[in-house]
C-alpha cells in the first residue's frame, strides 16, 4: 500500500534530530513539541457546535499534538477575533501544546485562495497555525497563500489602535487603480489582521470604480508591539497557562500540501503527487509538509512532515496492531498506526471517529497516541 522510503535518512531519525535539521519555524517547533509531549497523535475534532468543540479541545488537549479543525462543520463558530472560538481554541492550544490546523483544503485560483485564508468571517490564518491546499489547481494556490502568510506574519505582532473620526469627503480619499490587499476589496490594507474597522464610509466597487459617498471616515492607526494574542474572553482565569517545557509557538504559519487522500477510488495519481513534492520544495520555509499516506521525503535534504488521516485501530485487544479495519461505507478507508508511522513512514495520524465514538474518548486517545509512538520508537530503533 505504500513505497517503502526507509532510505531516507528522515525515516530513521529522531523527532529531535529532524527538528535540527529543519529550518521551517513551525515544523521546527512541532517536531520538539512531538519529542516532548511522546505524542504523534492529530485528533480530528469532527464535532458540530462549538461548545463541543472546546470542551473537547480541553479534554483531549494532553494526548495531543494538532487539534484537526473543520470550522465550516461547526454550529454556533464564533467569529470574534479576540473572544471567538478560534482565540478560545489559542488558549487551549497554549495551555495543552497543541497546534491547530484548519483542514480547509484550499482550491482554487491564488487569489480567491488569499481571501478565503485571510478574510471573510473566519479568518482563518488569525487562529490556524497550519492549513492545507488541494493542489489541483496548480501550484499558484501555493505561492499565493505563501505570500498571504509572509505579509500577516510582518504585521501580526503590532496591534493596531484605530481611531475613526467622520467628516467630509475628498477625491483623493479613493484609489484610483482600484488596488485591493489580500483581505479584499474593502478592506483597509494597512491594518494589521486582527484589528480591521468593521465599516468604512465609502465602498469602491469591484472594479475599482468611485463608489456612492455617504460620508468619509479618517482613520488614525497607531501600532503597538505585541508579544502573543493574548485571549480576553470567558476562558477561567486559570485556563490561561503554558504548557511547560517548551515557548510558545512561534508566528510563521505552516502549509500541508493534500498529496495523497485516504478515500477509495481518488484521483490522486502518482504524477501529481510528485508534482506536490516539487512545490514543497520551491517553498520551504512554509510548506511544512504533505497529508499523504506515507513519507514523500526522497531527496537527502528533504526534511518534510507526513500527516496521515484515514487511521484506525482494531477494538482493544483484537489483533490491536496488525488487524485489518474496514472502512466507513462512505469511502474512507483505514490503516494502523502501526502499518502508518511504522512501515510507510507516516509520521502523525490523523484519527477522527475512531476517538470520538469511543466510549471515553480521553482514553482511547491515551491507547492511539501510545501505539502511534511505539510506532515511531520502533520505525527509528529506540526503547520502547
Ligand atoms: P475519521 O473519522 O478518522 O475517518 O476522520 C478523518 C478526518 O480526516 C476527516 O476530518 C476528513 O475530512 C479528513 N481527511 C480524510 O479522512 N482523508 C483525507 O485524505 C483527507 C482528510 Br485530505
Amino acid at each position: 500500500m505504500c513505497s517503502a522510503r526507509e532510505h531516507h535518512p528522515a525515516f530513521k531519525a529522531s523527532f529531535a534530530e529532524r527538528a535540527r535539521n529543519t529550518s521551517h519555524p513551525l515544523a521546527n517547533y512541532l517536531l520538539r513539541l512531538m519529542d516532548l509531549k511522546k505524542s504523534n497523535l492529530c485528533l480530528s475534532a469532527d464535532v458540530t457546535s462549538a461548545r463541543e468543540l472546546v470542551t473537547l479541545a480541553d479534554r483531549m488537549g494532553p494526548s495531543i499534538v494538532v487539534l484537526k479543525t473543520h470550522h465550516d462543520l461547526v454550529a454556533g463558530w464564533d467569529f470574534h477575533p479576540q473572544t471567538g472560538t478560534g482565540a478560545k481554541l489559542g488558549v487551549l492550544a497554549r495551555k495543552h501544546g497543541f497546534l491547530i490546523f484548519e483542514d480547509r483544503k484550499f482550491g482554487d485560483i491564488g487569489s480567491t485562495v488569499q481571501l478565503q485564508y485571510t478574510a471573510g468571517s473566519a479568518r482563518i490564518i488569525d487562529w490556524a497555525h497550519i492549513v492545507n491546499v488541494n493542489m489541483v489547481p496548480g501550484k499558484a494556490a501555493v505561492s499565493a497563500l505563501h505570500e498571504s502568510a509572509k505579509r500577516w506574519r510582518s504585521r501580526v505582532n503590532y496591534e493596531v489602535k484605530t481611531s475613526v473620526s467622520v467628516g467630509t469627503p475628498t477625491s483623493d480619499s479613493f484609489d484610483e487603480n482600484g488596488e485591493e490587499s489580500d483581505e479584499g476589496p474593502f478592506s483597509n490594507s494597512s491594518l494589521a489582521p486582527r484589528d480591521r474597522p468593521s465599516s468604512s464610509g465609502f465602498r469602491p466597487d469591484y472594479n475599482g470604480r468611485k463608489g456612492s459617498i455617504v460620508s468619509i471616515t479618517t482613520l488614525t492607526q497607531s501600532f503597538e508591539p505585541v508579544d502573543s494574542p493574548r485571549f480576553s474572553g470567558t476562558i477561567n482565569e486559570g485556563d490561561e497557562l503554558l504548557y511547560a517545557g517548551i515557548e510558545e509557538p512561534p508566528w510563521d504559519r505552516g502549509l500541508l500540501i493534500l498529496a495523497q487522500m485516504s478515500s477509495e477510488g481518488n484521483f490522486m495519481t502518482k504524477e501529481y503527487t510528485d508534482a506536490c513534492v516539487e512545490a514543497a520544495r520551491e517553498h520551504k520555509d512554509f510548506v511544512m509538509g504533505f497529508i499523504s499516506q506515507e513519507s514523500l521525503n526522497s531527496q537527502p535534504d528533504d526534511s518534510f512532515i507526513s500527516m496521515t488521516p484515514g487511521c484506525q485501530l482494531p477494538p482493544d485487544g483484537e489483533g490491536e496492531e496488525d488487524g485489518e479495519v474496514e472502512g466507513d461505507g462512505l469511502g474512507q478507508q483505514y490503516n494502523t498506526p502501526a502499518k502508518l508511522v511504522g512501515l510507510c513512514g507516516s509520521d502523525i495520524i490523523i484519527v477522527g471517529r475512531g476517538i470520538l465514538k469511543a466510549a471515553s474518548p480521553p482514553v482511547e486517545a491515551e491507547r492511539y497516541r501510545r501505539k502511534a509512538w511505539k510506532a515511531y520508537l520502533q520505525r527509528t530503533g529506540q526503547e520502547i
